[in-house]
């Protein structure tokens, strides 16, 4: 029988029958199964395409055939067929495989992926220089419908279509993006897939073809590539078919032998191809087909029952939000929330079941609803556009062309700002307090705890302009004491006093930073710490007060310090001409790749133990330090302490 362990290489499954490639699929899956069930991953997706994939990779010969996965959150089967079956069980893992295609993973991973519908324009761009350099290799793109409703898709179809470029494209059309698919073209899919009518006229026409004697089955095969007939008005893909691709299908994703038939059949025709492939989420694992948004991407679950895992049932700062939005739309009938396509991961779904009518989802195209929340503000509405940090980055024009250059108050709810774990580098949010904060008109806050969440959205609602409130993902902290200054802008609030050194951080960074004053105390060194609430406007006036004040300024923040709050803090040092030396902590300039949250922090000298070691470090090491007796006041009236402080030659 044949055995997976023993596909050294995709060439391996050209030598197959069709029951070994089903054997090979059965075995793909079942192993897909069993390591996410360990390491968690996005099931559902995978395994709507292992046939896919096979059928893929038994026709074509990567890595010299070029296979493009759009996202690339569904190649799993790939990664097997592609000689990585030894290191699976590493997936997602630190220092394990990716949970997305890398090209320094393998040679048959051709571009790095994460974000949603790049994969035409890649693809476009690869069979371009294909042919500049007079080379004869195909160019796939898979791409599934969710993704196809991304503006990027949809400007690379246009491209593609005006210069008939060949390279084939497979659509894996399985209705669903995370959660249910949105849009004109999702119903469009949906009707060629569902409607009787259009799967008999594509077989009448069919039949009607071949019957005329001799040329009959010639004709019907030209018939594919036949424009401006009468047929294409009545057959399915008329879509594709007016942007100038020629449509095959709709055909089962989940049937090898027919796939290979039209991937053959490709083989032979010119210009742009699109395979119409219908696939179900989640196939061959009945959890994952019962919920198919559930296991999009899961945490590790029971293998026997897909009950998850270890989930510690903290409240997240997710939950917060999808706690506080509702309560915001209860109070104010303005307020509209807007998501591109991630009405779960936002935690979105609790104010779409309750205002059905003020709640959008505009699939995944995330520059198109930053501008219509710029509409929904101008005409007198409070959006609030639930995104995540990394793919907010999409919208950066938007935001400064459509939002903060008119003023307009639009509310960003930048969720997974920060690390995310293990879907590595192309999700973790540490760019966003780089690219807000030198945006005229923006204002950029980030809570410590669920507390200042709260005040920091009602404060939000109230404010003329546009307002991003960053927060990480994972358990949100309920605030070990309270009783701090109510929120001001542009205000910080010192939650910590101390003479040595002074921590200015922020939000996700806050408690941290307490735990590291605590722990530096113990070892000599007295660290106030400020939450600065605010990224923009910072608050200067306490920045240079206690600039004055104490002998060393650390910043922290979950975010690239390159450009980030850090930078911002140095800006203002530099500008008021304060002497002190700064040591900014926050990620380092290069991309981070996936892991444990903890793990990363840790890795990047992040985590609490880290932190104090590298403050000591930087405080001892500084050359104009000495060591003197120093005054102080408390309750008790003046003391004296040996200080170390820093003194600067003249
Ligand atoms: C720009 C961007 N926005 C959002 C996402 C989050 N996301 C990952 S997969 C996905 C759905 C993709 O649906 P589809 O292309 O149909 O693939 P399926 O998982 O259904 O196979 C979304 C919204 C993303 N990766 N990139």
């Amino acid at each position: 029988m044949v055995n997976l362990d023993e596909i050294k290489g995709p060439e391996k499954l050209h030598d197959l029958s069709p029951e070994e490639l089903k054997e090979i699929s059965l075995q793909v899956r079942e192993r897909i199964i069993e390591v996410v069930s360990r390491n968690g991953g996005h099931l559902a997706s995978n395994l709507g395409v292992v046939e896919l994939t096979v059928a893929l990779h038994s026709v074509f010969s990567s890595p010299r055939d070029k296979i493009v996965w759009d996202v690339g959150h569904q190649c799993y089967a790939h990664k097997l067929l592609t000689g990585r079956q030894q290191e699976f069980n590493t997936l997602r893992q630190y220092k394990g495989l990716s949970g997305f295609p890398k090209t320094t993973e393998s040679e048959h991973d051709i571009v790095e992926t994460g974000h949603s519908s790049t994969s035409l324009s890649s693809a476009l761009g690869l069979s371009l220089a294909r042919d500049q350099k007079g080379e004869d290799h195909e160019i796939i793109a898979v791409i599934g419908d969710g993704a196809l409703t991304g503006g990027m898709a949809l400007e690379a179809l246009n491209h593609i279509g005006h210069l008939q470029q060949k390279m084939i494209v497979v659509l894996n059309d399985n209705e669903m993006s995370i959660s249910k698919n949105v849009g004109a073209l999702s119903n469009y899919l949906a009707r060629i897939r569902s409607e009787p009518m259009y799967q008999k006229l594509r077989s009448d026409a069919e039949i009607l073809l071949k019957r005329i004697p001799a040329i009959g089955n010639r004709m019907a095969f030209a018939a594919d590539r036949v424009k401006d007939s009468l047929k294409y008005l009545v057959l399915p893909g008329i879509f594709f078919e007016e942007l100038g691709f020629t449509y095959m299908g709709p055909v089962s994703g989940h049937d090898i032998p027919a796939m290979r038939q039209l991937f053959q059949r490709c083989k032979r025709l010119k210009g742009p191809l699109l395979i119409h492939s219908i696939t179900e989420k989640g196939k061959g694992y009945d959890p994952a087909e019962k919920s198919p948004s559930r296991f999009h991407g899961t945490g590790p679950f029971i293998l026997e029952n897909g009950q998850g895992k270890g989930k510690s049932g903290a409240k997240t700062y997710t939950g917060a939000f999808s706690d506080i939005i509702s309560d915001l739309g209860a109070k104010d009938e303005r307020v509209v929330a807007i998501t591109a396509a991630m009405p779960d991961g936002t935690g979105l779904q609790k104010f779409a079941h309750e205002f059905p009518d003020r709640f959008y989802d505009v699939g995944i195209a995330e520059q198109h609803s930053v501008t219509m929340a710029a509409g929904l503000a101008r005409g007198g509405m409070k959006p609030v556009i639930a995104i995540y940090s990394t793919f907010l980055q999409r919208a950066y024009d938007q935001i400064i062309h459509d939002v903060c250059l008119p003023c307009l108050p639009v509310i960003f709810a930048v969720d997974r700002a920060g690390l995310v774990g293990a879907d590595g580098e192309t999700h973790h949010g540490v760019f966003d307090l780089s690219f807000l904060r030198h945006i005229p008109n923006m204002t950029v806050l980030a809570p410590r705890d669920q507390g200042e969440m709260e005040k920091m959205f009602a404060w939000a609602l109230h404010y003329e302009g546009p307002v991003a409130i960053r927060y990480p993902r994972g358990p949100v902290p309920q605030a070990p004491f309270n009783g701090f200054r109510p929120l001001v802008k542009g205000r910080g609030d010192v939650l910590r006093q101390g003479q040595d050194i002074t921590i200015l951080a922020s939000g996700s960074m806050v408690w941290d930073s307490y735990q590291v004053a605590e722990l530096l105390e113990k070892r000599g060194v007295s660290a106030a710490v400020v939450d600065l609430r605010f990224i923009k406007p910072l608050d200067e006036e306490l920045i240079k007060r206690w600039a004055k004040k104490t002998d060393l300024i650390v910043t922290v923040e979950e975010n690239n310090v390159p450009g980030g709050m850090g930078s911002a803090v140095l800006e203002l040092m530099a500008r008021e001409k304060l002497q002190k030396p700064v040591l900014n902590l926050g990620l380092p300039d290069r991309f981070i790749s996936h892991g444990s949250c903890d793990q990363l922090r840790r890795e990047n000298g992040l985590d609490v133990e880290n932190m104090v070691d590298r403050i000591e470090s930087f405080w001892f090491s500084q050359p104009d330090l000495e060591i003197k007796d120093t005054q102080y006041e408390n309750k008790t009236g003046p003391f004296t302490r040996k200080k170390r402080a820093f003194f600067f030659k003249k």
